[in-house]
């Protein structure tokens, strides 16, 4: 068995040892200004969630003289998807998680689910798929992904950035200035200790709010530090095997530095020897596009 496998969607939660102290670096500073908001076509879910469509495109994945996993930057091709506008919140996860609707530590039906696995976000998205009568992309054994199914998934690492950056290449998707970060997501400096309802801070600029900050959002992808030196060129998905998955977006409780838009983390599936505090995790879900729209969206380059 691979340790992919003994993510199964069905894993449990585990005692939670903190084994890092987390330590914050500087991180370089660039110049770029971010980009004008663009308005990005949105669909509403069956559901009643609002998705944005994000147009097929490249960018410089990571950070050219970050940290040790963020190098190098390197230009990624993704295809078109759907990504809610914001973190699942707590109303929307306990409409369909029966078996366990409440696992948030800061309660309110309006702020981000946490406290949840990627193996419980996975099953949340399985069962999204199935309430909307899409083809649910996740086998709850293995705990892969069917690329290939039209239901809801996890983002893919680079789909999780190439959203975060909406058209950027500076540290944040405003810009390169952190004192700006406050305006535009919630961390350690702003947020009072706590998670905050979803979409009270400034959006990106394609219409995504709290891709900074509030929760960090499980991807799918399993974390490997080396990965990017030979990730592919087009719709990279991360290692086949690997004990932990990756976290992106920094978080309540994070520095402004884990908030940049290439900063990576990780945890374990069922939070298994957790480094990163469980009420810190959050997420979100993307899926493809309808025929029709995919074929529609504009291709844009990443701003140089
Ligand atoms: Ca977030």
């Amino acid at each position: 068995m691979t340790t992919h496998s003994s993510a199964s969607l069905t894993v449990q939660f585990t005692r939670c040892a903190c084994i890092a102290a987390c330590l914050a670096c500087g991180c370089g500073v660039e110049e770029k200004a971010g980009s004008p908001p663009v308005a990005l076509p949105t669909i509403q879910t069956k559901s009643g969630s609002e998705m944005v469509l994000i147009p097929a495109g490249e960018f410089v994945m990571g950070h050219a003289g970050g940290k040790p996993d963020e190098v190098p930057a390197h230009t990624v091709r993704v295809e078109a998807f759907l990504m809610d506008r914001t973190e699942i919140t707590q109303q929307q996860f306990a409409k369909l998680m029966r078996d366990n609707p409440s696992p948030s530590h800061f309660r309110g039906p309006d702020r981000p689910v946490e406290q949840v696995s990627w193996s419980e976000a996975a099953l949340y998205c399985n069962l999204r798929s199935k309430d909307e009568g899409l083809q649910p992309c996740y086998d709850e054994t293995t705990a892969k992904c069917n690329f290939a199914a039209n239901g809801y998934h996890l983002p893919t690492e680079a789909e999780w950035e190439y959203a975060c950056r909406a058209g950027t290449t500076t540290g944040y998707s405003f810009g390169a200035d952190p004192r700006q970060l406050s305006q535009h997501g919630w961390f350690a400096e702003n947020a009072g200790k706590t998670t905050q309802p979803v979409a009270r801070k400034k959006p990106n600029a394609w219409g995504l709010f709290d891709m900074h900050g509030n929760v960090a959002e499980w991807c799918n992808d399993i974390y490997d530090a080396s990965y990017y030196p030979k990730s592919p060129a087009a719709n990279p998905r991360g290692p086949d095997d690997g004990e932990r998955y990756v976290l992106r977006g920094g978080a309540w409780n994070s520095t402004a530095e884990r908030c940049r838009s290439a900063a990576r983390r990780y945890e374990s599936p069922g939070f298994q020897d957790a480094c990163f505090a469980r009420d810190a995790i959050g997420f979100r879900c993307v899926r493809r596009p309808p025929a029709t729209a995919a074929a529609q969206s504009e291709k844009p380059k990443a701003k140089n």
